[in-house]
Formats: C-alpha cells, structure tokens, sequence
C-alpha cells in the first residue's frame, strides 16, 4: 500500500475532484489458471486494478470463502479501493477487459471463474442501467463481499440504506429471527 492510499482510510467516500471517482471493487476466484491458485490470481488482480487509468488506493487482505453456489472449491475474496477518471460504465468495461484477459469463462451463471470483478460502491452514489447496477445489489447480503471491504472502507455508506459498511458486516452477523 503506497503513502497516498491512507488519505482515503475512515473517510466519507464522497467525490472530491470532480475529474477522479472513487470505487470499491470485489474480487473473487476458485479456479485454477496456468499453474496458479486463485490467491495467486487474486494477487495478480490487484496488479492489474493498478495499471493506468486505474490507481490501487487500497486493498484488503484476502480471505479463502466456501462457496455460494454450486461449484466446489472454496473461493479467495478480495476488495479494492480504486481511484480513476472513469466514470461507471467506462469502468465496468475495464473490469471486464481484466477478466478477459484472465480467460474468464462466462457461460455457466455462479460457475467456477478465473477472476470476478464487481462494482461494488461508486463516490457518486448510485447507477441503474441495464448493464450496470451499484451498488452491487448483493453486497449487504454477502459475507465474503462485506468482510474484506470492511478491511478498507469501514465508514463508507450504502447510498440506499444509509448503513455504513462496518454496520451492514454487523448486521450481517447477527443470528437472524425465525419465520416460524
Ligand atoms: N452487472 C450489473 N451490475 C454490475 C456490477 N455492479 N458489477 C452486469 C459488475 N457487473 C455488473 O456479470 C453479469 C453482468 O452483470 C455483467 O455483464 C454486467 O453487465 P458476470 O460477472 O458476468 O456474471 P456472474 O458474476 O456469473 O453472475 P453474478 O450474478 O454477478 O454472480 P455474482 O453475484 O458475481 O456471484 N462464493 C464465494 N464464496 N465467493 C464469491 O466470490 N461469487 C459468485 C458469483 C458465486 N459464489 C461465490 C462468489
Ligand atoms: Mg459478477
């Protein structure tokens, strides 16, 4: 993590210059590629979320998850705090050029994956668009999206509940109520 990269720790994620926009990004990956675990993958990840225009501000620790879904092998997560001129749907497409050249296949929904890169907070709050949805529609619901992105961004809110990523971690934690 470079010197800069602390500036935005326990911040409001708000916009400050109005050329640079502020996201936080999940990372997630179970397969194996060319000889590499997907720690290794998550590892080269930040590397790529660091190449111009993007700049890595901040990044978490990863984690190993077990899987949501069907496939079997337990997932390395990871989030990322990057600072870039893009605005959301020119950033959407630098993920997905990322995932391309990690030879993502995409045809099985929830299907093991080389590397999956998620939107998961923008500093001008919220986007709907048919490609596009952030926040990332089920961050609050996700424990390997939510522990490492509390790792980095504690204080920053969900445009939409108003809960900050550390309350939303808690509330995720909590024993649910039965229905019954
Ligand atoms: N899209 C819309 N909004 C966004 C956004 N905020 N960020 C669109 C990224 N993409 C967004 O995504 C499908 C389309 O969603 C994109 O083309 C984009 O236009 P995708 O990544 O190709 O599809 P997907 O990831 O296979 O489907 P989905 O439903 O997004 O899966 P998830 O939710 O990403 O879940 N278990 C553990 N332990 N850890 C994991 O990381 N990940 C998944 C995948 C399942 N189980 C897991 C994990
Ligand atoms: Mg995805």
């Amino acid at each position: 993590m470079n010197k800069a990269s602390t500036r935005w720790a326990g911040r409001a994620y708000r916009q400050r210059e109005t050329d640079q926009q502020i996201y936080a990004v999940g990372i997630g990956s179970n397969r194996l590629l060319a000889g590499l675990r997907p720690r290794d993958i998550v590892q080269q990840a930040f590397r790529a979320l660091d190449t111009r225009p993007l700049r890595l501000a901040e990044r978490s620790p990863i984690i190993s998850s077990r899987p949501l879904g069907p496939s079997a092998r337990s997932y390395a997560n990871a989030a990322a705090i990057i600072v870039t001129p893009l605005r959301p749907h020119a950033m959407l497409d630098q993920l997905q050029a990322i995932e391309r050249a990690f030879h993502r296949r995409r045809h099985r929904r929830w299907g093991a994956r080389t590397l999956d890169l998620d939107l998961l907070l923008w500093s001008g709050g919220t986007v709907r668009s048919k490609r596009l949805t952030v926040p990332h529609p089920a961050l609050a619901d996700r424990g390997f999206v939510l522990e490492p992105l509390r790792a980095i961004a504690p204080q920053w809110r969900h445009p939409i509940t108003g809960l900050t990523i550390r309350q939303l971690t808690f509330r995720l934690a909590q024993p649910r109520p039965s229905h019954r």
